[in-house]
């Protein structure tokens, strides 16, 4: 693929953005300026209750009953719940969900990902914004030892963008999730209809 056919392509990732996987949303917000964000939502977790790190601001789909599922994905490190979104044919943009539980010591921070199926894969986090759903891309995730991090609708999710092979139900694919020591972790998600995402 020459130079001007990847330009093209990415210009075309980029225009289906919101036509896609979150076509009610704005995609074009700006980057996060925080280079190291913690999430915020869990902040409430240190009080010794039970954890739920699901998000309660925003319409979600039980994703536990749609795969499930505990993958080891190092010594400390595991995955549950490990979705993405079924694409139809002509969009290249997707959006994947899971459930990630650190049971080290220390802070595990997830500074890139990618697949073999897309071009860029991203962290996102939707917020409201005037009253709309917005999105903006997220330089790193954080999971504090001892806790889970959930990437679930309506909060943070895997972005896929510039899909080159279709996201099929029924069918799974790898996403490798890097960290900043260059751990490289990789995770099995279950490809869904996700039809209200
Ligand atoms: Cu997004």
């Amino acid at each position: 693929m020459n130079q001007t056919r990847i330009a093209m392509a990415m210009a075309l990732a980029l225009t289906a953005l919101p036509l896609a996987a979150c076509d009610a949303h704005d995609h074009s917000a700006e980057k996060d300026a925080a280079p190291a964000h913690s999430p915020v939502e869990h902040s409430h977790h240190h009080h010794g209750e039970a954890h739920d790190h699901h998000h309660h601001d925003a319409p979600e789909l039980d994703l536990a009953s749609l795969a499930s599922g505990r993958q080891p994905l190092s010594d400390t490190l595991f995955a549950e719940h490990a979705v993405a979104k079924a694409t139809i044919p002509g969009i290249k943009v997707s959006a994947g969900y899971l459930t990630l539980t650190n049971t080290g010591q220390e802070t595990i921070r997830l500074v890139a990902a990618e697949t073999a199926l897309s071009q860029h894969t991203e962290f996102h986090r939707m917020f409201m914004r005037d009253n709309k759903m917005a999105m903006r891309k997220m330089e790193a995730i954080e999971i504090p030892a001892g806790e889970s991090f959930a990437f679930t609708t309506g909060g943070y999710h895997l972005m896929f963008m510039g899909i080159t092979t279709r996201f099929t139900a029924g069918e799974t694919f790898d996403v490798v999730l890097i960290d900043d020591k260059d751990n490289r972790y990789t995770v099995q998600l279950s490809v869904k209809q996700l039809d209200k995402l």
